[in-house]
């Protein structure tokens, strides 16, 4: 399959390399790094083990599974980041408190090429992806908004969903919107294209 070739030749290998639960413990910068931040259950973990072809990242149909900013090391050369889901209301308070803090400090503190933001494609956007948006644009980070779990969306149904995610983000200025599912692979590619663009490989 062309797609799995491709791949193959974007991320030739991939190893977790650092796990981190505090700010101020992030691993030292490589070339580029790209994160991958959204709500709990969107997809983030699934996405990346697409990505990463084999099941690296844990996944769970229990939200709240990764707890920790976790550091992919990719080619040896590249970060792929995969941030803890926020919006999971059984955690505690404190946990959400813990969270916002290393989430905040993270885009503070890395110099980030790309962030895909995702976005359950079934609902609206919702306060604390607003929330996210605001943190990514105040330090000036690109981002590709990725509306997941595209499959459980009829086509004809697709564009009024487009259309709502369009309208409340259109104020936050120049982004790209892709759909994407885990399940038939649907966006995988222009999933690649941008992710090729932000290693500069584009
Ligand atoms: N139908 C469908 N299900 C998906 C898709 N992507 C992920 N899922 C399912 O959604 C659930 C949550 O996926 P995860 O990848 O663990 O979500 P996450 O964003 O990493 O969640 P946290 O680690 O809690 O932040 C799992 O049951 C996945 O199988 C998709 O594209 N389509
Ligand atoms: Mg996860």
């Amino acid at each position: 399959m062309q797609l799995m070739e491709l791949i193959k030749l974007l991320i030739r290998n991939v190893k977790l390399v650092s796990t981190v639960y505090n700010p101020g413990t992030f691993p030292n910068p490589v070339k580029v790094e790209i994160a991958f931040a959204g709500r709990s259950n969107v997809g983030k973990s699934t996405l990346l083990n697409v990505l990463f072809n084999k099941k690296i990242a844990k996944v769970s149909s229990t939200p709240g599974k990764t707890r920790s900013i976790n550091f992919y090391l990719v080619n040896n050369e590249y970060y792929f980041v995969d941030l803890p889901g926020y919006g999971y209301a059984k955690v505690s308070k404190s946990e959400k408190k813990r969270w916002a803090a290393l989430i905040e400090y993270y885009f503070k503190s890395r110099k980030i090429s790309m962030c895909f933001l995702l976005m359950d494609m079934r609902h609206e956007p919702q306060p604390n992806d607003l929330q996210m948006v605001e943190w990514i644009k105040t330090n000036s980070i690109p981002f590709t908004v990725v509306l997941t779990k595209a499959d459980k969306v009829k086509r004809n149904e697709r564009r009024k969903h487009i259309e709502i995610f369009e309208k409340v983000l259109m104020r936050y200025g120049e982004y790209r919107l892709i759909l994407f599912s885990s399940v038939t692979k649907e966006g995988l590619d222009s999933l690649l294209e941008s992710i090729s663009e932000a290693l500069d490989l584009g």
